[in-house]
């Protein structure tokens, strides 16, 4: 392919209502008519590029535009354009789930503390949220996505990869098929989204955040690294504020700098991190959560609940009770997964913010409650130091597909237990997760957060998708 200026490398269609809008990829497309596809280049060199591309991968990172935000203005439009956080109340010590971009422009984001929002936004609209609605207008989504390709993997409440290679017959070429896809969701959900297209999931990730909002940005078949390389280093997923931190202290700022350096330097500095970085800065799906293909079953490597209580405790009942209802809730999905875990762990954070974690390698795996729970209630008498406590956490891990031999006792003993449990199982999916609850005592609203991790990320099994809560 001949040497590209960077505008030539992405075509960025916006759906924005401004004349124009410009992409740090230097790409600058007059914006459509509303509802149309224009693309600066002529159907013929399209179609070039469509040739060239055939055979190449073709994947779309769909993500919605400030999803619980715009899941609330669909019910109540009086919100729209004005800033608003989802999460709680602006007295609570949570954080905030979702920021509208009115919000936004004050500084807010996800994952702050609410009384830092409140502080850099008093007049925000706080909103408690409706996890049940999120997850009926992802489900929505996620069945329009599936029309689209065979191939689909959520990645997280909001956002999907496709595989659309192989699609053109039935779909068109890529950015047709992604305007396609653009207008159903709007018109069956009501809401924006943002799509990013490119030869591997890493690209096409940065590239939907890219287009954000509600735009379609493709990065053209063989022009990844070049493309990224004007880019913050932060864009790549996985690179947070100590990573950052770190390159910077070696003059590492943008991608293109990263691409530049030879593999032996990286993994001198950052170990087989620093190969995957070298990878990812070429635009390659290098490691971590980007191997493997999409829509391919992966069992998650660990699932773990925790909670944050609203004042810091050191009461032993409603340490106890939380820590029953965070064994329910993992026991719950490894249920979900059908899996059985081998080890479990206790996480206990202070008030300081100390943080201990312990854990415990069983005899036999399991998905019960039960178990798990008599096993964290064993490590939390041995460690907690009786100190008020700010965070408890329950994790499975060592996971597998098939459970280990049981004795004839403690097999009758399962079974009625998991009759108990699956009929509780039932019940939630009907009513929701708060309808039951083995654990006495639990009348405080309970804030957890759920991880999954690596490959059970909400959605990662689509078929077994898991409520979870801001
Ligand atoms: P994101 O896709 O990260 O954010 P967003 O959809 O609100 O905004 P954007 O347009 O930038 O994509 O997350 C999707 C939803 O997941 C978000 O609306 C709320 C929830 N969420 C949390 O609950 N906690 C978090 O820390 C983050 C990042 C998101
Ligand atoms: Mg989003
Ligand atoms: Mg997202």
């Amino acid at each position: 392919m001949p040497a590209q200026t960077t505008s030539e490398l992405a075509e960025h269609i916006t759906k924005r209502p401004q004349s124009v809008t410009s992409s740090k990829s230097g790409v600058c497309k007059r914006a459509p008519p509303p509802g149309r596809v224009v693309s600066a280049r002529s159907l013929r060199e399209d179609e070039a590029v469509e040739t060239a591309g055939r055979q190449a991968r073709c994947i779309f990172h769909l993500d919605m535009d400030a999803f619980f935000v715009s899941v609330e203005e669909l019910f109540n439009p009086s919100l729209k354009g004005k800033p608003v956080v989802v999460g709680g109340r602006p007295n609570q010590r949570g954080v905030v789930a979702a920021a509208s971009y009115a919000a936004r422009r004050f500084g807010v984001h996800s994952a702050m503390p609410l009384r830092t929002a409140y502080r850099l936004c008093p007049q925000a609209i706080f909103l408690e949220g409706h996890p049940r609605r999120y997850r009926e207008y992802s489900d929505r989504v996620y069945a329009i996505l599936q029309r689209f390709s065979p191939k689909v993997e959520m990645a997280s409440i909001d956002e999907a990869y496709l595989d659309m290679t192989g699609t053109a017959k039935l779909h068109g070429p890529p950015l047709a098929a992604a305007h396609k896809l653009h207008e159903a969701v709007k018109r069956e959900t009501g809401l924006n989204c943002s799509i990013g297209i490119a030869g591997s999931r890493l690209v096409a990730k940065i590239a939907s955040d890219q287009a954000k909002p509600n735009g379609i940005l493709w990065v053209l078949p063989g022009c990844e690294s070049r493309w990224l390389a004007p880019l913050d280093v932060s864009k790549i997923p996985g690179v947070g504020k100590v990573t950052e931190q770190r390159l910077a202290e070696l003059n590492i700022r943008k991608v293109g700098d990263l691409a530049r350096l030879d593999e032996d330097y990286l993994e001198r500095h950052f170990g087989r991190w620093g190969l995957a970085l070298a990878g990812k800065a070429r635009g390659e799906d290098a490691g971590a959560w980007f191997d493997g293909e999409i829509g391919a079953e992966e069992d998650p490597k660990s699932i773990s609940h925790e909670h944050t209580f609203d004042q810091d405790t050191a009461d032993r009942a409603t340490l106890e009770a939380a820590l029953a209802r965070l064994s329910e809730m993992v026991g719950r999905r490894l249920r979900e997964h059908g899996l059985h875990a081998r080890t479990v762990q206790l996480k206990l954070r202070y008030s300081d913010f100390r943080t201990i974690t312990r854990a415990r390698t069983l005899p036999q795996s399991t998905d019960l409650d039960t178990e798990l729970h008599a096993e964290i209630r064993a490590l939390f008498d041995r460690h907690w130091n009786r100190r008020p406590v700010r965070l408890l956490g329950v994790q499975a891990s060592s996971l597998e597909r098939a459970q280990g031999q049981l004795s004839l006792l403690e097999h009758e003993q399962e079974q009625r237990w998991r009759k108990v449990l699956e009929a509780a199982d039932q019940i939630r999916d009907r009513y929701g997760e708060s309808a039951v609850s083995l654990a006495a005592a639990m009348n405080w609203s309970f804030r957890e957060r759920a991880h999954e991790n690596p490959a059970g990320l909400p959605g990662k099994r689509a078929d077994k998708r898991n409520s979870d809560k801001p």
